[in-house]
């Protein structure tokens, strides 16, 4: 399945990159895109995630979870 969150304050490759690394570190996730236009990151996993745990991802990578789009 795919889900889109709302991530806030990327601005760059770098931050892209930080997102993703903490969000493929999560069990299940198969893959990460973002969009750094619209801040929009799509997760692909096999079953849907605990918004708990997304959430603590992307603060761990310095961001903030605004929901899900
Ligand atoms: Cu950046």
């Amino acid at each position: 399945m795919e889900t889109v969150y709302v991530v806030k304050g990327m601005t760059c490759g770098h931050c892209a990159g930080s997102v993703t690394s903490e969000l493929t570190a999560l069990p299940g996730v198969e893959g990460v895109d973002v969009a750094l236009e619209t801040g929009n990151v799509t997760v692909k996993s096999a079953a849907a995630l605990e918004l708990d745990q997304v959430r603590a991802a992307v603060d761990e990578a310095g961001y903030e979870l605004v929901g899900v789009a």
